[in-house]
């Protein structure tokens, strides 16, 4: 079988409501994005994956849909959907949906119609269940299982007018869809058949290891200081997922040539992860796992702990080697769910943040994997300073802030301190274009305020000069593009025990390439084994001053290229 294409692919990926903001509504637009494509095509970029841009309340800046046929007004009509498809397309490149089916909006007709009594024929396309067992429904603790939802308190909202409860995993105007029922699965094969014969090429697919649920509904284990379960076990990568997702490939992708499919699948573990994206089963190309971006936290995610760089390389030891044989992973720092890498694993002083953001980048690219880059990452955006609560927009942030302030009384200044390093409205503050005012996001006045530091980074300024980080990940999908070892190479991890130093080999045929990334401001020697030989190979990239016997400058990352003739 030849190799597919998106193996050596890297997608781009837009938040539409923080890129860029065509008609001045202080909200980012289709037409905005179709203003600036080039932008992304100049990166030399294979995909773009957009967030999603459906009709939706936003209780969740639309990963609460409510029609999966149509575009969301405030973002623009389908006529700018199909000019927008048809501008990637000219310049080369693809498009990828976001695919949120786990749950829908509750003002969906699909749950407007569920809801409307126990009679409706649509009322099994949700999870409804009445209260528990000798319980008066609606009181506490009534709720039919005792899992805790993502976004704070009960995953059972009760619903007066029938005396039953329906679960919602994320907000409560996000109920879980029942994929138990053949019709609600046939509905959304259509829907997606229908995009695709409207010429997008794959889906991103939201949360896709949490369809398949345990349907005994067990209770789960308590959480330490809080009346929730976690419900994790029995709905993660459940007893049916993997049947799910190869009937869908079958009723979907079988037949179609060069699509990307990619599972977003929190909590996957290796081995379920090859079985996913093993070709031979026909479920999905790539897993987009969590375990490195949950290496700076414990059970708890409200909780800071430094980065052990120890714990990150053996994070991504462990799912390069299992995916070595079989199966494909994606790679990233950054989303719309995460913190700015710059700020979180790197350093955003002056001094160093454009070299630490490209030593990211640097140590990133070169894995096995399809690396993904999030808007503003090319620019080394930071996290944003927010001064206070009201600051914040992300349901999850609110949630998180009520409920320990308001519910647990903790101090306001040490839940902001933490919601500061890990919100994802530090992934979702706008664009930075230019240095005009809001960033060149709007002539209005933006839905989340911008990052007060676009003067100084932008990409105007970055585009223009060509020690930029812009420029500097054009020159890492270049690479990823023209050596078959970046894409295909076996991937050895050197030094395991360093607490500075993040170094590996990839080695495909006569090529070896030794890679080098320093997570630290000091200064570094590599004590690795042929260190001299290193020395003299090609140096095909690095974002400081080459080095002598590989001592390596703060934050210095280095890609040496040997071939044995
Ligand atoms: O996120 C999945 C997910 O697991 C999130 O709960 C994530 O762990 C959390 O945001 C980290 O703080 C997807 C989407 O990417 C996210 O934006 C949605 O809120 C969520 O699903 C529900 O659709």
């Amino acid at each position: 079988m030849q190799n597919p294409w998106w193996h050596s692919a890297v997608v781009y990926q837009i938040y539409p409501r923080s890129f860029a903001d065509a008609d001045g509504d202080g909200m980012g637009d289709l037409r905005g994005i179709i203003e600036h494509l080039d932008h992304i095509a100049g990166l030399g970029v294979d995909v773009i994956w957009l967030s999603p841009v459906y009709p939706s309340p936003q209780d969740d800046n639309g990963y609460d849909i409510s029609d999966y046929q149509d575009i969301e007004p405030v973002f623009g009509t389908l006529a700018d959907f199909d000019e927008l498809l048809a501008g990637v397309h000219a310049r080369g490149m693809k498009l990828v949906m976001d695919l949120v089916v786990n749950h829908s909006s509750d003002e969906h007709p699909w749950f407007v119609e569920s809801r409307s009594g126990k009679a409706s024929p649509k009322r099994d396309w949700y999870w409804w269940r009445p209260a528990r067992e000798g319980m008066e429904p609606g009181s506490p603790g009534a709720e039919p299982t005792n899992w805790g939802s993502a976004f704070g308190g009960s995953a059972w909202e009760y619903d007066a007018a029938s005396g039953e409860y329906f679960l919602h995993l994320f907000s409560r105007k996000q109920p879980d869809l029942n994929w138990e029922n053949p019709a609600v699965r046939e509905a959304i094969y259509a829907m997606m058949n229908w995009w695709l014969d409207r010429g997008v090429d794959g889906f991103r697919m939201d949360v896709i290891d949490h369809i398949s649920k345990d349907t005994t509904l067990p209770d789960g284990a308590l959480r330490p200081g809080t009346p929730y379960g976690d419900g994790g076990p029995h709905y993660l990568n459940g007893p049916r997922n993997h049947e799910f997702l190869h009937e869908m490939h079958q009723r979907v992708f079988a037949g179609r040539d060069e699509l990307l499919t990619v599972g977003e699948m929190p909590g996957v573990t290796v081995d379920e992860a090859v079985k996913y994206t093993d070709p031979a089963r026909e479920e999905v190309d790539m897993v987009f796992q969590f375990d490195h971006v949950w290496a700076d936290r414990g059970a708890d995610p409200w909780v800071l702990y430094p980065l052990r760089l120890t714990n990150l390389k053996a994070i991504f030891g462990r799912w390069q080697a299992g995916l070595a044989e079989v199966g494909w992973n994606s790679l990233y720092w950054n989303n719309h769910d995460q913190p700015r890498v710059v700020s979180r694993f790197g350093d955003d002083s002056p001094r160093y943040r454009e070299r630490s953001a490209k030593m990211l980048g640097a140590v990133l690219h070169l894995h096995r994997g399809t690396p993904y880059v999030y808007q503003g990452e090319e620019l080394g955006m930071t996290n944003t300073p927010f001064a206070s609560i009201a600051d914040f927009r992300d349901i999850e942030a609110l949630g998180h802030y009520a409920q320990a302030v308001e519910h647990e009384g903790r101090s306001p200044e040490d839940v902001l301190t933490v919601l500061r390093a890990r919100s994802r409205d530090n992934a979702r503050t706008p664009m930075q274009w230019n240095a005009s005012p809001q960033a060149g996001f709007t002539s209005g006045t933006p839905w989340l305020a911008v990052n007060p530091n676009y003067p100084q980074i932008n990409a105007e300024s970055a585009v223009k000069d060509e020690e930029s980080v812009y420029h500097f990940y054009r020159r890492l999908i270049e690479l990823r593009h023209e050596e078959p070892a970046v894409v295909y190479g076996d991937f050895t991890m050197l030094l395991p025990h360093d607490e500075r130093l993040y170094a590996f080999t990839r080695a495909h045929g006569d090529t070896t390439l030794l890679v080098i990334g320093n997570f630290s401001a000091e200064t570094v020697r590599a004590e690795i084994d042929d260190a001299a030989a290193w020395e003299t190979a090609e140096l095909l990239l690095t974002n400081a001053t080459p080095p002598q016997d590989l001592v390596l400058q703060p934050w210095q990352a280095v890609i040496y290229r040997a071939v044995r003739r």
